[in-house]
């Protein structure tokens, strides 16, 4: 396997960087110039850099690959030989002349195509690109991209349900350069303060309503989820983290019509046993509600289906949704089967936690790709096809003692898109729950009308 790091050093080298004072198409003046097409004037590099994006997508199936002109092509063209997957070409402006085809190649309609970008800034120029093959019959859902220059270019298109594949980000370049004292601190500390300060695009997507978010599940517990929080009118699950099954059941009775499911830390439960669950699942059936085991699993695939099917609590024979960490890679997720509907970790609520971004976008990517995985915890948006569940909201709370911060609901519609509220001591430790419960349905309904 090529290493990446190798690899951007020797295309620093090349020229593909440089540092200094430059004026940009905008008028604005940057610390640092990209510019990757000498990378075809280096057949070696090119080739490793062909590996390196075509390993990005190997999970992916596509039939077609096709790069942005023009310094895309050479990467295209390398990717294709190497991989044997046929190239066609986008033309810059269509022939006034014969055909006027804007795609040059042999093509079939529906074939799957994946495109090759050398740099995204705002992401609007690979928006028209990726229009015009879709004009053509073609269908895209992944793209590769060699450097992400964090301009917001990624999250547009991860907002419209692509599959956003970035080798680099220009965070990554800049550590990388200065790790291996190509750069000096005053100079990372002046291209960062620059990459902070610059105004990122910011595009005003609106968020999916459910009833669109429900075409776009294939698992039958996403689509169950949703279709609960429809004719329900609830976005809401109550965590209910308390040591009594009978605390348990009767908090399910009292609030169970007014959440789409509950979520528990069956460790927590001191007399967890065979028959709390069965009275559990009955109340759930009455009351239309799914149950969510929040194991939080971070262990190697065999550990993780052990302690999944076995042990005291026995989670596959009555969950049906399940936290996972992504921290083991995916293969550590294929063991939940099928059944299940896997809600993995990609953000943490709590201060100081270490899923940052570079971590976060990884564990997506991961989850995007597999099947039994419906969506994710997160505190940000996620692309639409994965359902967020955003933990951390509390109406009256801003943090406890403890790390956890709270946000309203509205605020995590607004702001994150967010599709299920995860609300634990704002019901179960309210003298009234169940008039709390209520509460939480309502703000969190409202603010999904509002937001959309
Ligand atoms: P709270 O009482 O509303 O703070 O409960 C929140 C629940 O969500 C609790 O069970 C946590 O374990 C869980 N949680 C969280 O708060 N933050 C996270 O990032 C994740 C889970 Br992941």
């Amino acid at each position: 396997m090529i290493n990446k790091e190798k690899f951007l050093l020797k295309s620093y080298e090349l020229g593909i960087i440089k540092f200094g004072e430059f004026t940009l198409k905008s008028g604005i003046l940057s610390p640092f110039y990209v510019d990757l097409r000498p990378l075809a004037s280096s057949p070696e590099l090119l080739s490793e850099l062909s590996q390196l994006l075509l390993a990005m997508l190997k999970d992916c199936r596509h039939e077609l690959i096709c790069g942005v002109p023009y310094a895309a092509l050479p990467m295209a063209t390398a990717m294709s030989l190497e991989s044997k997957v046929p190239l066609i070409i986008k033309r810059k402006e269509s022939k006034n002349y014969g055909t006027k085809k804007m795609l040059e190649g042999i093509f079939t309609e529906g074939q799957r195509c994946v495109l090759v970008e050398d740099v995204i800034t705002s992401g609007k120029s690979l928006l028209e690109t990726i229009e015009e093959v879709e004009k053509e019959g073609l269908k895209v859902k992944d793209i590769v991209i060699v450097l992400d220059r964090q301009q917001g270019g990624k999250e547009l298109l991860e907002n419209k349900g692509y599959n956003v594949h970035t080798l680099f980000s220009i965070e990554n370049v800049i550590d990388i350069l200065y790790n291996h004292e190509f750069l000096n601190h005053s100079k990372v500390i002046k291209i960062k303060n620059f990459l902070k300060e610059r105004p990122t695009v910011q595009f005003s997507v609106p968020r999916l309503t459910y009833e669109e978010k429900l075409k776009l599940q294939n698992h039958p517990i996403s689509k169950k989820l949703i279709e609960i929080a429809l004719s329900k009118k609830t976005n809401l699950i109550a965590s209910l983290d308390t040591y009594k099954s009978e605390e348990i059941l009767k908090l399910a009775d009292q609030i169970g019509d007014f959440i789409v499911a509950i979520k528990l830390h069956a460790d927590i439960i001191t007399d967890f046993s065979e028959n709390f669950v069965y009275e559990l699942k009955k109340i759930a059936a009455i009351k239309n509600f799914l149950l969510f085991e929040d194991r939080k699993f971070g262990d190697i695939g065999n550990t993780q289906q052990m302690q999944f099917n076995g042990g005291v609590y026995k989670i596959s024979d009555w969950a049906d949704l399940v936290t996972s960490h992504v921290i083991a890679g995916e293969e550590s997720l294929q063991v939940f089967g099928e059944e299940i509907g896997v809600v993995t970790i990609a953000e943490m609520s709590s201060k100081g936690t270490l899923t940052d971004e570079n971590y976060k976008s990884k564990a997506i990517n991961i989850s995007s790709k597999m099947s039994n995985v419906i969506g994710c915890v997160a505190q940000s948006k996620l692309p639409p096809s994965l359902l967020l569940f955003t933990p951390g909201v509390n109406l009256t709370e801003s943090e406890d003692s403890k790390g956890q911060q709270f946000n309203t609901p509205e605020k995590v519609f607004s702001d994150y898109h967010t599709d299920f509220i995860i609300v634990g001591r704002g019901i179960y430790r309210a003298k009234n729950p169940e008039q709390e419960a209520i509460r939480y349905k309502e703000e969190g309904w409202k603010a999904y009308l509002k937001n959309c």
